[in-house]
């Protein structure tokens, strides 16, 4: 990993929803140059931008129809170019999302795959029916329902995992890996740091043989990491990354720790980390649609196991495709800011990588949507539509699409008081949330005991104390609703409590050393944590 990726502190945003800046109610790229200098105040040094390529935005630009242009509604290659040279002087860095394992059925090389003669045919998975007219395999896919779709006039199938609209790339064609790599080259080559991998782990197909059947996913067995992901993720090291100075951070669904061990090898070189999804498993049975109370528990224990497990974890609580981290994890009521600052305290100290989601750092939660209708992503429709043809009844149907439905995090970032939320002059296209009023930047600037000077303060803490960059994990106690830890560096120690809970709860140990940080006026210096309490503590190992 090089060593400017060990002190990254990374703010994801979703360009769509971030800032507004020729008012058609769609944020841009000259909103991302307008407000960079928010974001350099905050003390964040990396940005991870979502999808900003062109695209038919079937799925919100992860159906990419060229690699090399800028979806019009972002803006222009000039405007890009501009943000880069503006980070640059910032000393900010980008990474790209890098969306590989399917094509937008609108690129170029999907519509000459559609001559069964074309060399293009071999992009994509292209296959006959069954003798008995049922389709190629019996997979089924991420937004519900096979994945396989025939289309007008052609005598073969094409496989896609998430929606029709994306066409999954067949990585064994090496004319495929090329292409990619010169994507990787183009964009490095412009300036930009690196890549947040999207699906990485599901990209190499070993076989397109029927599946076991299950109700999550029939034929991950054939794609999930496999030696083949390797190969290609080190190759794609070999050729491309390791010219540059770069960060990687791959999507690894599914991912065990020994897989994502393996994917983060500093000796194999694949990835610098892989964002993985088990911590976000705690509120749900496994599948995000059989939502559960969050299990604060198997919370703290998965963050506990992948702190042990792996030697640099992407550590993240919400991002673009989930619910508002506020939301599942904290209080939105009497303990709005005590557990928002909780769960940044948390995300901060960990080790790891730790990745802000737009809108995070003010506290942002979920929205209120009321049905199906005041949704627009294609995901929550497409299992809306598997709901239906399963007859699943309505209200039903709506218990499970709501509490996960990714709009929550989509909504515009909130800026100020003034209509739209400061967003845009225009209607945007999702709704803002109502709690605007309260919860905007302008509003949370204005306040010195705002979640935002947690984030800043915190941030700062990171880049004054290197035990918090490069300290090793360890273990104090590991509660079912609290976590006590530290981090050491030679003789430097920090120790941090975390109260999960909306209760008073008691660690055995004591808040050993100088406080760094804590979220409340007044603490108990034993093992006594408030509600939600946040307490960062600093001592010298061979000091009395
Ligand atoms: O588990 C899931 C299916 O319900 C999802 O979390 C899935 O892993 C995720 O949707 C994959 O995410 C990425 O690829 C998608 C895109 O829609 C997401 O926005 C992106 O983050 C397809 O490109
Ligand atoms: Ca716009």
């Amino acid at each position: 990993m090089n060593e400017w990726v060990y002190n990254a502190v990374v703010y994801q945003i979703y360009p769509r929803s971030f800032k507004d800046t020729n008012n058609d109610g769609i944020g841009d790229l000259k909103g991302v140059i307008e407000k960079l200098d928010y974001l350099q105040d905050l003390g964040i040094n990396t940005l991870w931008l979502c999808p900003v390529y062109q695209s038919p935005n079937h799925d919100n630009g992860y159906d990419i129809s060229d690699y090399y242009s800028i979806l019009p509604e972002f803006g222009t290659m000039e405007d890009m170019d501009q943000l880069i040279a503006a980070c640059k002087e910032k000393e900010i860095r980008i990474l790209m999302d890098l969306v590989i394992n399917h094509t937008s059925d609108e690129h170029e090389w999907f519509k000459q795959s559609l001559n069964p003669n074309s060399t293009y045919r071999d992009f994509y998975y292209w296959r006959p029916r069954k003798k008995d007219g049922k389709p190629p395999n019996n997979w089924t896919g991420f937004f519900g329902g096979h994945v396989w779709e025939q289309p007008a006039g052609q005598e073969e199938c094409y496989l896609h995992l998430f929606s029709k609209h994306q066409v999954d790339l067949n990585f064994h064609n090496p004319n495929v890996r090329e292409a990619v790599k010169d994507v990787m080259r183009f964009w490095l080559d412009k300036g930009v740091s690196g890549f947040r991998c999207d699906v990485i782990t599901i990209i190499n197909k070993m076989s397109l043989a029927d599946g076991k059947p299950s109700i999550i996913l029939t034929g991950r067995e054939h794609y999930l990491t496999n030696p083949g992901t390797h190969e290609l993720l080190h190759e794609f090291y070999e050729d491309v990354l390791q010219h540059y100075s770069t960060f990687t951070v791959g999507e690894a669904t599914f991912c065990t720790i020994p897989e994502a061990k393996a994917l983060t090898n500093q000796v194999k070189k694949e990835l610098d980390m892989v964002f993985a999804f088990e911590i976000m498993e705690s509120d749900q049975h496994k599948i995000k649609w059989f939502p559960k109370k969050l299990n604060r528990k198997q919370f703290i224990h998965a963050i506990h196991r992948w702190q042990q497990g792996i030697a640099w974890n992407a550590n993240y609580f919400e991002n673009h495709d989930l619910p508002r981290g506020l939301s599942r994890f904290g209080d939105t009521t009497t303990y709005r800011l005590e557990s928002s600052k909780m769960l940044a305290a948390l995300l901060l100290t960990l080790r790891g990588t730790p990745f802000i989601y737009q809108g995070q750092e003010i506290g942002m939660s979920n929205y209120p949507f009321l049905s199906i209708q005041d949704v627009k992503d294609i995901e929550s429709h497409d299992i809306y539509q598997l709901g239906k043809r399963l007859k699943i009844p309505d209200p039903i149907l709506w218990k499970m699409i709501y509490p996960k439905t990714r709009d929550h995090a989509r909504t515009p970032m909130q800026w100020n008081d003034h209509p739209y939320a400061g967003f845009s002059q225009h209607l945007p296209w999702l709704a803002v949330n109502p709690n605007y009023i309260d919860v905007n930047v302008e509003q949370a600037l204005q306040d010195q005991n705002s979640v935002w000077y947690t984030y800043k303060a915190l941030i700062q803490l990171r880049k004054d104390h290197l035990v918090l960059q490069k300290g090793d994990y360890h273990e104090v106690e590991v509660g079912n609703d609290f976590l006590v830890f530290e981090r050491r560096l030679g003789d430097d120690v920090i120790r941090i409590f975390i109260n999960l809970s909306n209760q008073t709860r008691t660690s055995k140990y004591r808040k050993k050393g100088r406080v760094l940080y804590t979220n409340y006026d007044i603490i108990s210096l034993e093992g006594i944590m408030k509600p939600y309490e946040a307490t960062i503590l600093h001592y010298q190992k061979q000091a009395k």
